[in-house]
């Protein structure tokens, strides 16, 4: 993983610092690239503890084409909660302490911090208890699980991006149409969040699959371990599904960002070692990729330095 350690140094070294949405800043490089090569050991961070059951609950949530934060939060997968809780607090269902830019002021204000964790708590407790509470609150928008397994095409009609680039990669593996795109701009803006991790290419050479990720905004310390992560497995999973070995996971990045609360972080990180990469384990009793719960999918051989926390930016 000595490569994502440059690229840390890279934007340390060469970004510009620079303004974002959430308030926060950023130091950002626009364009760069990543290669994992899938067969050298599963792509999980050693410079730091990053939790692989987390990445394997998101990945299972998209590829079954869900959007509520339900499933997630039942799997006791946090991830997503900011994204869900934010549409909560701005509506008129919701009458506790001021939220206004809770993200910015918790990051800034240990006691603040104190009480948006005690209303997220309220807000986690409402979703799996009460349904109607879940159905209006806990539904992201159409975004990446919808556009993967569904997205919204002619006469009501929908597309299932998942399942025909499965398909052609068995029938059709030199095709250089494999594609999957979460970006529909007709339908941005109902999105909590718009995709960050956007478009997807598929690639079949001497019967290995590669898959190739162009991520527009890319959180360099919190999000991009697990984004790595969380392709690395979707490509194992196509592969074996299809008869395949793994060839390489490609990771293009757009506004690549370090935030200017997580310097620090950075530093210790860099300060650290790398050491060998763990081991993907899946069960071999899924006949389809669908099927597989989060108890077939196993990492072994894990021995990463310890956790690093760091503030997310809303
Ligand atoms: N917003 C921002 N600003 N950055 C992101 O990376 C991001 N990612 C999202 C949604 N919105 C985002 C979805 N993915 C964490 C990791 C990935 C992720 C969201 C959050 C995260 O907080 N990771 C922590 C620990 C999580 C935990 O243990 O609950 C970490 O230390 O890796
Ligand atoms: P943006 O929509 O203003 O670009 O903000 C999205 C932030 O979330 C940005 O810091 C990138 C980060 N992000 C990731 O890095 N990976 C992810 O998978 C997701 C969902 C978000």
């Amino acid at each position: 993983m000595e490569q994502y350690l440059t690229l840390c140094k890279h934007i340390m070294e060469n970004g510009t610092e620079k303004g974002d949405r959430t308030g926060t800043g950023t130091k950002s490089v626009f364009g760069y690239q990543m290669r994992f090569d899938l067969a050298a050991g599963f792509p999980l961070l050693t410079t730091k503890k990053t939790a692989f059951r987390l990445v394997v609950s998101e990945l299972l949530w998209f590829i079954k084409g869900d959007t509520n934060v339900k499933t997630l939060i039942e799997a006791n997968n946090h991830i997503w909660d900011e994204w869900a809780f934010e549409k909560w607090v701005e509506s008129d269902s919701y009458t506790g302490p001021d939220m206004t830019n809770f993200g910015v002021r918790a990051a800034k204000d240990p006691d603040f911090k104190a009480i948006v964790d005690e209303q997220m708590k309220i807000f986690c407790t409402k979703i799996v208890e009460d349904e109607q509470f879940a159905e209006k609150f806990g539904d992201l928008g159409p975004v990446y699980g919808r556009q993967w397994r569904s997205w919204p095409a002619k006469n009501g009609e929908t597309i299932d991006q998942l399942q025909t680039v499965i398909e052609q990669i068995k029938v059709n593996p030199d095709s250089r149409r494999h594609i999957i795109t979460a970006w529909n701009p007709a339908e941005v803006e109902e999105m909590a969040l718009p995709p960050c991790h956007a478009f997807m290419q598929f690639y079949v050479a001497n019967g290995k699959l590669s898959c190739q990720l162009y991520q527009r905004s890319a959180d360099v310390f919190l999000g991009v371990p697990f984004n790595i992560a969380s392709y690395a497995l979707l490509t194992h999973l196509i592969a074996k599904e299809c008869g395949l070995e793994v060839g390489e996971f490609v990771h293009t990045l757009g506004d690549a960002h370090l935030y200017a609360n997580h310097m620090e972080q950075v530093e210790t990180q860099l300060a650290r070692t790398p050491r060998s990469l763990p081991r993907l384990s899946l069960s071999d009793e899924k006949e389809s990729i669908y099927d597989y719960e989060i108890e077939d999918i196993k990492i072994e051989g894990y021995d990463p330095h310890p956790r690093i926390k760091a503030p997310i930016a809303v």
